[in-house]
């Protein structure tokens, strides 16, 4: 079977990007999700949920000792969070460039966030840091078998090529 997040560097690297609850309730999914479609990635995943908060702290557990971290497991666990997997070339570094800085008022005009949203603790989008972050996210949001479909797009090809 293929590795949670793919192989990183190739099109079928993955991330796990999520919508936040203020992005949920304000609105915005589906412009995420327009805006990740329409560079040329590729859905895998998606599920509405209301992540438990061990679940919640689980996913955050990098940031335990943050004083923030009480707060951000409130504001995370009270749901509902769009949760989803994007797959194709670099999406884990380009997902995090198109959501923008984790302080909004860092965050370039045009990014998710710099178009969005203007406060840390409100920034409506996670997206991975990294291929392990990658990894550890899209086990723990989608690990249960099935939950991922492997599908080829039709026109793939004129988004795929680098001659
Ligand atoms: P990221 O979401 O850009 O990866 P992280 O540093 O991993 O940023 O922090 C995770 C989340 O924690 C942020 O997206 C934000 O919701 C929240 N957060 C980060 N720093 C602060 C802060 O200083 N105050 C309140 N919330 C914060
Ligand atoms: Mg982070």
């Amino acid at each position: 079977a293929k590795p949670l997040a793919g192989v990183k560097g190739t099109f079928s690297e993955r991330t796990f990007i999520a919508v936040k609850p203020d992005g949920v309730h304000r609105g915005l999914v589906g412009k995420v999700i327009q805006r990740f479609e329409e560079r040329g990635y590729k859905l895998v995943g998606l599920k509405q949920v209301v992540p438990s908060r061990d679940m919640t702290e689980e996913h955050y557990a990098d940031l335990k000792k943050k004083p923030f971290f009480k707060g951000l497991v409130d504001y995370m666990s009270q749901g509902p969070v769009v949760a989803m997997v994007w797959e194709g070339k670099d999406v884990i570094r380009q997902g995090r460039a198109m959501i923008g800085a984790t302080n909004p008022l860092e965050s370039a005009p045009g990014t998710i966030r710099g178009q969005y949203c203007i406060s840390v603790g409100r920034n409506i989008i996670h997206g991975s840091d990294s291929f392990e972050s990658a990894e550890k996210e899209i086990g723990l949001w989608f690990g249960k078998a099935g939950e991922l479909v492997d599908w080829t797009q039709s026109g793939a090809e004129w988004v795929q090529s680098d001659n």
